[in-house]
């Protein structure tokens, strides 16, 4: 009797210290099993007298209900936290947001083509393109810059082997939409450009945007009309001024640089505009003959003006960047400035 108390309690406090089902199992082996401490003692019982017998397998038994019904009350605290852990571990909260989708952004310089697109559309233009890879007939030669022209060596040409270039400017374009099409011509041509030049102003590859317009009557006030009515919109400023620099460029004659006053301090004079109150935006003039030769069309019948513009350039003054490279970085942290 002494033995069977020492027993049960070492078997309770052993089923109480158990946490997870095999240590419980195995707790159960020690003491109910097959060869088990309170089975050896039932077992026992047959060597005593009938007595004795009587009163010690009411104890055992009285002991094997109690070591059972620990056994049942620690198998189910196990699982109930085993099913707590669970519940925390794979908590699941549904009412919760979705990680959702991050909206990209339009570049800015393709926003700034959109919106210079846009204004052009709406007077009548039409947009072209034509090949990044060039001859040197298409990108020079047609555009009046003889084979000895210093106009050739300033570009800085990225040659790709002995008759392709990368085109310097988006003007081959045209002169491929020219020989391919007969006068009236009224379009826009945008694109990449390159030329070897690299700092906070150069970027090797950067955008142009070139307009064309041939007919019978076009002269230069139409020339100036357009352009000034162009950056007028683009800037969103009625009033802004607009004034025209003799100049000179091969393609055109007479040519002229295209200055607008400051949108950054109104013509007061600023760091960005130089303290001169005044933003180069591009160059222009009207068509020179010898490109109208070159395209198949006749010069004494025809007339037309053409100007260009860097389309980062406007981009940067529309949008107040003040390093062209932020463009072409592909830093999120300015992109998503235009989201
Ligand atoms: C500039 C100056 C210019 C043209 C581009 C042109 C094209 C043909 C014929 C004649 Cl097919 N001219 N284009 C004319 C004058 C200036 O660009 O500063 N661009 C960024």
């Amino acid at each position: 009797m002494q033995n069977l108390d020492t027993l049960l309690e070492q078997a309770l406090s052993d089923l109480s210290r158990t946490t997870d089902p095999v240590e419980l199992e195995q707790a159960k082996a020690r003491y109910l099993g097959k060869g088990g401490a309170i089975t050896e003692l039932l077992k026992g019982l047959g060597k005593l007298d009938p007595d004795a017998r009587r009163e010690a397998g009411a104890a055992i038994n009285r002991a094997k209900d109690a070591v059972e019904s620990r056994l049942a009350e620690r198998r189910e605290a196990i699982q109930a936290a085993i099913l707590e852990r669970q519940l925390a571990e794979e908590a699941l909260d549904v009412t919760l947001p979705g990680r959702g989708q991050e909206t990209g952004g339009i570049h800015p310089v393709t926003r700034t083509l959109e919106r210079v697109q846009a204004i052009f559309h709406s007077i009548g233009f039409s947009s072209v393109s034509g090949p990044e890879i060039e001859t040197d007939f298409f990108n020079f030669t047609a555009l009046n810059i003889p084979e000895d022209h210093p106009a050739r060596a300033m570009h800085d040409t990225f040659y790709v082997d002995a008759e392709h270039l990368l085109r310097t400017h988006t003007s081959p374009i045209q002169i491929h939409y020219m020989m391919e099409n007969a006068p009236p011509v009224k379009i826009i041509a945008p694109g990449r450009v390159y030329r070897v030049d690299s700092d906070a102003t150069h970027s090797p590859m950067f955008h142009q945007l070139e307009i064309l317009w041939v007919d019978e009557e076009v002269n230069f006030t139409h020339l100036k009309g357009v352009a000034a009515d162009f950056l007028q919109r683009f800037f969103e400023k009625e009033d802004l001024k607009v004034r025209f620099r003799p100049s000179f460029f091969p393609f055109t004659e007479p040519s002229a640089e295209i200055d607008m006053g400051c949108v950054f301090c109104d013509g007061d004079g600023c760091r960005v505009c130089s303290h001169t109150g005044w933003l180069e935006v591009g160059g222009c003039g009207m068509v020179h003959p010898n490109v109208f030769a070159h395209v198949g069309y006749d010069a004494e019948k025809y007339l037309g003006f053409a100007f260009g513009m860097g389309l980062d350039r406007l981009a940067m003054l529309k949008y107040g960047v003040n390093d062209l490279r932020l463009f072409f970085s592909n830093d999120l942290r300015f992109l998503n400035q235009f989201n």
